[in-house]
């Protein structure tokens, strides 16, 4: 039985999933559910602020990757059985199913929090051009590979900017001035035809990471936004284990969690082993 929202018969959800590279589900998720998962993510954030080495630096930066990993919930093994257990709710990953016709691997997740004194727009970017060494590389990685951002709202918010369309196909010469531009200003300038997408706190938007979005960060407005990645494997990027390579960390989880985590570690336990990182 598929539990993903009801809200779209899987028709329009593949339609709307055609048409724009997005879709928004008002609600996903409880207030109970998302008043643990703030307290997760923030306990979290506040421990990966602590340890660093400029606390003061750290509070301007807008997200924090690995929330996944093992050292952060040594004290609260229950608080990381529940992250997991989120990251593989039937709830997405059906939806996932719904739109792409198959079970996609987990990737990494984020945690996006408003920065304390510095504003800015973020640069225009799709993500697959990060390290790509040519437009080439873009456009296959585009058409051979699937990168999903869930962004789970934990309060109000509206710092997601995407251009509607953009993940079917190339750019136009004005987007691609904007977005490769040497012009600095110009790559967080306006964009033609793009649109914010408000979320409430429980809200859910899926996003295909290979259209053309941005980020908008302002200090004082308060934005808490978990955000999971999901997708085919990318040849050009491993993720790294976190906290996959501790038995007791799979033995606590529920039967289809575990087997879900299961396949993202069998996709990666090789190369996690060449580079030398200890498998169990
Ligand atoms: O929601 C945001 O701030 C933008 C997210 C983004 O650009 C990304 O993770 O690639």
């Amino acid at each position: 039985m598929f539990h993903a929202p009801q809200m779209h018969p899987p028709e329009s959800l593949k339609g709307a999933w055609h048409r724009d590279g997005y879709v928004h589900f008002p609600h996903l998720f409880s207030s109970e559910e998302i008043s643990v998962l703030r307290t997760i993510c923030d306990r979290v954030h506040q421990e990966w602020l602590c340890n660093s080495h400029d606390p003061e630096e750290l509070a301007n930066c807008t997200n924090m990757a690995m929330l996944t990993d093992l050292g952060y919930f040594s004290n609260h093994p229950d608080q990381l059985t529940t992250l997991l257990n989120l990251i593989a709710d039937r709830r997405i990953l059906d939806t996932l199913r719904l739109i792409f016709d198959r079970d996609l691997l987990f990737h990494n997740t984020q945690y996006f929090v408003e920065p304390r004194s510095q504003s800015w727009e973020g640069d225009w970017h799709r993500d697959q051009q990060f390290d790509a060494p040519d437009v080439e590389t873009q456009i296959r990685r585009m058409s051979e590979t699937i990168g999903i951002h869930v962004h789970i709202a934990l309060v109000p918010e509206d710092h997601l900017e995407y251009v509607p369309g953009s993940h079917q196909r190339w750019d136009t010469p004005e987007e691609w001035e904007i977005r490769q531009g040497s012009d600095h200003n110009r790559r967080h300038g306006t964009m033609p035809n793009s649109v914010r997408l408000p979320l409430n706190p429980g809200d859910a938007c899926f996003f295909d990471a290979w259209g053309i979005h941005r980020g908008h960060y302002r200090a004082g407005a308060p934005r808490r936004d978990l955000d999971i990645i999901y997708g085919t494997r990318p040849e050009w990027f491993t993720p790294p284990p976190t906290c996959f390579l501790d038995p007791q960390v799979m033995e606590r989880l529920a039967p289809d969690t575990r087997t879900f985590f299961q396949r993202f570690i069998e996709e990666y336990q090789k190369d996690w082993e060449k580079s030398k990182i200890s498998v169990q």
